[in-house]
């Protein structure tokens, strides 16, 4: 043996050394994870959700924002585009939406019966709608013309046969035929 090698117990005692290292290195990553785990479950489980909207199933269509009076798109004081629709076994109300392009839309949805959904052609306009509950999202559309609207939830048999149409006006057209307190919706081209 080179008198440069140490003998062998002391070059055990290096290796003991750095898998004691490396032993506790790990433990403290994995002990780091676990607590960011418990500390985030906890601060989620103590918090109330945020923008949760109920409402009664059983006036939705009696009083209140959703009566059929009042769906569709309007101009809101504040001069907010939105729409309002309802969602029921297998239909949307309206069957037809009419918003401006480039312009921000905020949707405000609910439904009757059982969980519907939709989403609007390609764009990110993508939500649930569920009994009791408002769904609510703004988005804007950067392209004019028509949109399918189909409902992605199954919600029974009529399931498939369940959609909407979106038509995407140029703004101007959009401003010229709105006006102020009335509920728009398509009509021909
Ligand atoms: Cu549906």
């Amino acid at each position: 043996m080179s008198a440069t090698m140490p003998p062998s117990h002391e070059s055990e005692a290096i290796a003991v050394a750095a898998e004691r290292r490396w032993t506790i290195v790990v433990g403290v990553i994995i002990a780091v994870l676990v607590l960011m785990m418990i500390v985030t479950g906890l601060h989620w489980a103590s918090m109330p959700p945020s923008r949760v909207e109920t409402i009664d199933v059983k006036t939705v269509h009696v009083r209140g924002e959703f009566v059929e009076s009042n769906l569709g798109t309007a101009i809101e004081a504040d001069d907010r585009v939105v729409v309002r629709l309802v969602a029921q076994q297998y239909s949307f109300e309206p069957q037809c939406i009419v918003v401006p392009a480039e312009t921000p839309v905020t949707f405000r949805a609910t439904a009757t019966d059982a969980i519907h959904g939709f989403i609007i052609g390609r764009t990110n306009a993508n939500t649930m709608v569920v009994p009791g509950f408002v769904a609510t999202f703004t988005t804007s559309f950067r392209r004019t013309g028509e949109q399918l609207m189909p409902c992605h939830e199954y919600c029974g048999t009529g399931h498939e046969a369940m959609w909407a149409r979106v038509q995407v006006l140029p703004r101007d057209e959009f401003l010229a035929r709105a006006r102020p307190g009335e509920r728009l919706r398509c009509v021909a081209r």
